[in-house]
């Protein structure tokens, strides 16, 4: 291969690998801090899926387990769950707040500071069922938060 076409593959490789970076987009990204003793916590964000798709997992260094989490009324008490995914309909932008959606961090290794930066991975399931890794740099923010 002479040097202008490994420059065209190149070339190609990287756009291929943009496209498929740019199929699901992670915004606004931040995590609660903790205190001491404290084993788990909230990550939020804003996703948006360009074709549709799942947010199926999360895994993170700081933490020893993370999961999706709903809020759902249990008789008269606001309970949060574990749901298998999270539906990314196409093109639109989904919330993950305090109150709403969140990712849950568990089993956590250490306390959280207002400053830290959280890696987290989002795995995001396609309609095609094609799964694409999503690296997220989460600032830690305060405790109190919103
Ligand atoms: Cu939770």
């Amino acid at each position: 291969m002479n040097r202008l076409n490994r420059a065209i593959v190149l070339g190609t490789l990287a756009l291929a690998a943009q496209i498929a970076c740019a199929q699901t987009t992670a915004r606004d990204a931040w995590v609660r801090g903790t205190v001491a003793q404290q084993q788990a916590t909230g990550a939020f964000m804003q996703l948006t899926s360009a074709q549709g798709g799942k947010l199926v997992s999360v895994q993170s260094p700081v933490a020893g387990m993370a999961e999706v989490h709903e809020m759902a009324m249990e008789g008269n008490v606001m309970k949060m769950r574990a749901i298998p995914g999270l539906d990314l309909p196409a093109g639109m932008t989904v919330e993950l707040k305090p109150g709403g959606y969140h990712v849950m961090l568990m089993d956590l290794k250490k306390p959280l500071k207002e400053g830290d930066t959280v890696p987290l991975t989002l795995v995001v399931e396609g309609k095609d069922g094609k799964r694409q890794k999503i690296e997220v740099k989460a600032p830690v923010k305060a405790l109190t938060a919103n």
